[in-house]
């Protein structure tokens, strides 16, 4: 399970970290309440914050780091069974993950649709429309277009269900770069079996691995995510391979 925390090191900004994130800094959005850059209704009502913050995060401006690569080695490897992530950044597919590994739970810029009437539009036309700084309108009902990004009172994509039988199946669970906030994607963590591991690499404690006393089968590594994966890239003796992956992506 990742989030926000795992494409800091590309640059991108998540959401709650003091400072850095983006909801300190939301002057140039102009929003009223910062959950407002992903609210529906407010979306209906003026769509340009959301716009605004999507010309920055449009996948092409940024690169995966090793945290994505990490997760595309595990995949190499045999032993991604998925990756459930919140980010809308498309860093893991551009990592190489392929799309049938990936549940992008809060959905994805390569695809748009009204967010009126749900028709499908172009994703490259949304695209091209709201970098040049225009809305994109539906050919049906004229309703504003967006990517079908999961806003605060949309349905969560239908792909996200399958956590119902893959997490059952899993026999480690890796949480990563995520404050567990956000509902339903925070709750899945619960899904595992009682006796499976779990691992949150994270700055800070969150959701389960919050209690005192932390159950036996869970464990935390705090820190810069960058640093432990590299730690753990080392433990694993897959540093070969790493570099040989990061290299023929001309990183
Ligand atoms: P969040 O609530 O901002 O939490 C991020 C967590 O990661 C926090 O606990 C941080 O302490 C931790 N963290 C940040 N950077 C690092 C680091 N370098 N090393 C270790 N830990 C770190 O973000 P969530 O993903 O939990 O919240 C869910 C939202 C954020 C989703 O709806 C996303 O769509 C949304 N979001 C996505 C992106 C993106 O796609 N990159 C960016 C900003 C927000």
């Amino acid at each position: 399970m990742a989030g926000a925390g795992i494409s800091t090191p590309s640059g991108i900004p998540d959401f709650r970290t003091p400072g850095s994130g983006l909801y300190d800094n939301l002057k140039k959005y102009n929003v009223p309440y910062p959950e407002a850059v992903f609210d529906i209704d407010y979306f209906a009502y003026n769509p340009r914050p959301f716009f605004t913050l999507a010309k920055e995060l449009y996948p092409g401006t940024y690169k995966p780091n090793v945290v994505h690569y990490f997760m595309r080695l595990l995949h190499e490897k045999g032993l991604l069974l998925r990756c459930y992530t919140q980010n809308i950044d498309g860093l893991e597919r551009m990592a190489g993950i392929p799309p049938k590994k990936l549940v992008e739970a809060h959905g994805t810029f390569s695809s748009a649709s009204c967010h009126l009437c749900y028709t499908p539009f172009p994703a490259r036309e949304a695209r091209d429309c709201i970098m040049s700084g225009k809305s994109p309108h539906c050919k049906v009902c004229y309703g504003v277009v967006k990517p079908d990004i999961v806003f605060f009172g949309e349905d969560l994509p239908k792909r996200f269900a399958k956590f119902s039988k893959d997490f059952p199946k899993a026999d480690l669970l890796i949480v990563m770069g995520t404050s567990l906030e956000i509902e339903p994607f925070a709750d899945i963590v619960k899904s595992v079996r009682p006796n499976v591991p779990r691992l949150l690499i994270n700055r800070d404690l969150v959701g389960p691995f919050k209690s005192k006393p932390l159950k036996s089968t869970d464990v935390v590594e705090l820190g810069e995510l960058c640093d432990v994966v590299r730690r753990f890239v080392t433990a694993l003796n897959w540093q070969d391979d790493m570099d040989e992956l990061m290299k023929s992506q001309k990183l």
